[in-house]
């Protein structure tokens, strides 16, 4: 079939074909046995070049398809084909200004059969017509990608997949991003698939899980590329697992659009997470105290129950900024709605909490019980904001308040509307909001006749539901994959918009690329168990590293009950993360710091106090990320892309390029080999003892203690340890040298 495209496309060229006997009777013979049509894309050669305005080469198929090629800044290369016509229309949620997408100027070079596209600062893009394949070299013509010759790109004019191949530079090359993946810190020879999905309790290496962002950096022997693959559909990549000398991507519809990005003159990580970060946009600057620690669990109320929360973290010395109200504060689960049994007088609450320091989020789930007597349903329903099913019925399914409608997130009236709602929770003092269960995440309907498999893939909406898309209307094929970070979307713009002058906290558990413009993410539903202890750092860093930077995971594992001694690491191991919230899932112990009782409460008070102590660094980080789009919590190899003993790090990570975090991660440890990355010294934090890059250090870990370094010759922003944010003074901020002598002992 891939050898004779011509005789397996679709009805209007069957004309063409009858005049050729063998075609015609495979063609025949295709008809029985095949619903897809797969062809190859490089069969159908560049018929037509043509380059325009000094920017863009565009590109028509040999089969109809039309592509365009184009540089977006010299260092950015974007790349679009329709295999199956006329290009869409060019919309984008990940990329955050339309006009950073764009054509940049270019020169075009070689010739009508040789083409090539050379960007103002070198980067040439080479076209082969016939058969159709792209390479992209640097200026001193290093190739950064290379279609791969021996693996047409492939598409099926049916269902509208589609997949193309990059031939690898070294079987040994690395590979990191990809958003929230609960794999190894290197995701070479994986197959990756992404489909937000609710995972609850997801085993490592189960894939795909809550978030989208289908961006990568490939790193051999210290030069990187990237790639960001901006297509909202059920998307895959494949890192050398089918063919280990390949990288595969691909798409269930849409377009082949992606930016491939060169990393500069270095060819560098920085450079390149700094350009995606351009492309899809920066987080913006959190409210400090979303940067202290936060306390949550599935299951604070009543009202009784948090004043008590508040009074023991208090009473206890637990400096802490947040504490969270899961699904319980609500009427009958009935989002905008208190349960006025269990909280009476949200305001008094509130006001009350904060002058003891402390700020309250609460969760707001995308379902709108149905429910006549109920305002929120009955607007949204007059105004016509809910997602109809295929057939134009309201589409209605079970989440926890039972039957419930969903606002369409991809319709900016649904999300204003929606967003309004929000006033009377800041009204009443309400700090931030979690968006939960947005993936769309339903229960799986009543009357289904298939098996209760866990993680069952029909629990969202049916795929041919409609969506209005911000003005290209299509189903949920195509936005399921953004439904979630639109209703982040709808939460922060209205929070901009009630409160112009007050940073938002927005917390999400489904996005997309480009989520960190509205929201900061958790891991979702991980496991107090030591493997998902250790799984945070390489889950995390790779998150970071994919343009999100305020990201955390359940301190103490969601589900499950954690031992004492694997409670007391992860708060270590999560006291220098962006963000740090102890969670639970329901009718499980708290996940409190005094929960274990001495000597466990000591140590855990000593952790959060550290993070104190550093929060004017960690300001300083989302500061610089605001500006430039670096990441807060850095994998080694980001900082040291040369030193290739850093690419499979799965333990250790950066705060910043100044300290380096060395987390016990497995169980009856008091010792840990550490790993300091070449080219600079580091100073234990706690005895001032130095080592050299380059080495392998065997360091004490007793359960007392974080193994925690600064860079030597750093200069560090730190202050005494602080109850609250509220309680911070410039003032106190002291800016320690780390020299010989530095020693960092906690000050109260
Ligand atoms: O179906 O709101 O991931 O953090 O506590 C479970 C209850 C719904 C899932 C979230 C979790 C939250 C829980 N939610």
């Amino acid at each position: 079939m891939i050898k004779q495209p011509r005789c397996t496309r679709g009805a209007r060229q069957v004309t063409t074909m009858l005049t050729l006997g063998t075609c015609f009777l495979m063609f025949v013979a295709n008809l029985s046995t095949v619903q897809a049509a797969w062809r190859t894309l490089d069969e159908a050669r560049v018929t037509r070049l043509t380059f325009s305005d000094r920017r863009a080469l565009q590109l028509d198929f040999a089969g109809g398809g039309r592509g365009q090629i184009f540089f977006v800044t010299p260092d950015v290369v974007r790349v679009r084909i329709n295999p199956r016509g006329t290009l869409e229309a060019d919309a984008s949620y990940a990329v955050e200004d339309r006009g950073a997408a764009r054509a940049n100027v270019a020169e075009f070079a070689g010739s009508e059969d040789a083409p090539e596209l050379v960007g103002s600062s070198g980067v040439r893009v080479r076209v082969n017509r016939a058969p159709f394949r792209i390479t992209i070299l640097d200026r001193e013509n290093r190739i950064v990608y290379e279609s791969d010759a021996a693996r047409p790109a492939m598409f099926d004019s049916e269902s509208g997949e589609f997949e193309t191949h990059i031939k690898r530079t070294s079987q040994t090359e690395t590979y990191y991003g990809f958003g929230e993946k609960a794999l190894p810190v290197s995701r070479h020879g994986q197959r990756m698939v992404n489909w937000n999905t609710d995972t609850y309790g997801y085993p490592a290496g189960l894939d795909p899980i809550y978030q989208t962002i289908p961006f990568y950096i490939a790193l051999n022997k210290g030069t990187a590329y990237g790639l960001f693959f901006d297509n909202t559909f059920r998307t895959f990549f494949d890192t050398g697992k089918t063919d280990e000398r390949r990288v595969s991507f691909g798409a269930a519809g849409g377009e082949l659009n992606y930016y491939v990005f060169t990393g500069g003159n270095e060819r560098s990580p920085k450079k390149i997470v700094g350009d995606y970060a351009d492309l899809t946009g920066r987080a913006p600057l959190p409210p400090a105290w979303a940067l202290g620690y936060q306390q949550s669990r599935w299951g604070y109320y009543p009202e009784s129950r948090v004043r008590k929360l508040a009074a023991d973290l208090r009473r206890n010395r637990i400096p802490c900024d947040v504490v969270y109200l899961d699904i319980d504060y609500m009427d009958g689960y009935r989002v905008f709605t208190w349960d006025k049994t269990r909280f009476p007088n949200p305001k008094n609450l509130m006001s009350d909490l904060r002058a003891q320091g402390l700020r309250t989020v609460i969760i707001i789930d995308p379902g709108i019980k149905v429910d006549p007597n109920y305002s929120v349903y009955t607007e949204g329903k007059a105004a016509g904001h809910f997602v109809k099913d295929a057939t134009g019925k309201e589409l209605n399914m079970n989440v926890w308040a039972g039957a419930s409608a969903f606002p369409d997130f991809t319709d900016a009236r649904a999300r204003e509307w929606f967003g309004s709602y929000y006033k009377t929770h800041l009204d009443e003092g309400i700090a931030g909001f979690w968006n939960d269960m947005n993936e769309p995440a339903t229960f799986l309907p009543d009357q289904l006749n298939e098996p209760r498999i866990f993680h069952h893939p029909g629990k969202t909406f049916p795929l041919d539901t409609p969506h209005a898309g911000d003005g290209r209307p299509d189903t949920h094929r195509r936005y399921h994959n953004v439904y979630g970070m639109q209703m982040a979307r709808a939460t922060f713009e209205s929070l901009k918009r009630l409160r112009p002058d007050e940073r938002p906290f927005v917390l999400t558990r489904a996005g997309y690329a480009g989520v960190q413009r509205y929201s900061a993410v958790w891991t979702g539903d991980n496991v107090a168990s030591w493997e998902h202890l250790a799984l945070t750092i390489p889950m995390l860093t790779n998150l970071s590293v994919s343009g999100v930077p305020l990201i955390g995971a359940d301190i103490g594992g969601f589900s499950g009950e954690p031992t004492p001694e694997l409670y007391t690491r992860w708060l270590q191991a999560a006291a220098l993360t962006p963000m740090m919230r102890s969670h639970v899932e329901s009718a499980k112990l708290d996940r409190e710091p005094w929960i274990h009782g001495e000597p466990f409460t000591s140590i855990n008070r000593k952790s959060i106090e550290l993070r104190y102590q550093i929060l004017p660094l960690l300001i300083n980080l989302f500061e610089e990320h605001a500006r430039t789009g670096a990441p807060v919590m850095r994998p080694l190899w980001y900082e040291y892309p040369q030193d290739s003993l850093t690419y499979l790090i799965e333990d250790q990570y950066l705060l910043g390029s100044d300290i380096l975090v060395a987390p016990v991660v497995r169980p009856n440890q008091v010792k840990r080999s550490i790993y300091f990355p070449k080219g600079t010294a580091w100073l234990d934090w706690w005895t001032g003892k130095r080592y050299e890059g380059g080495t392998t250090a065997e360091v004490e870990a007793p359960l007392t203690r974080l193994p925690l370094f600064a860079r030597a010759g750093a200069t560090l922003p730190i202050q005494p340890i602080v109850q609250h944010t509220g309680e911070m003074k410039a003032s106190d901020v002291r800016r320690v040298n780390v020299d010989e002598r530095a020693v960092f002992p906690l000050t109260r």
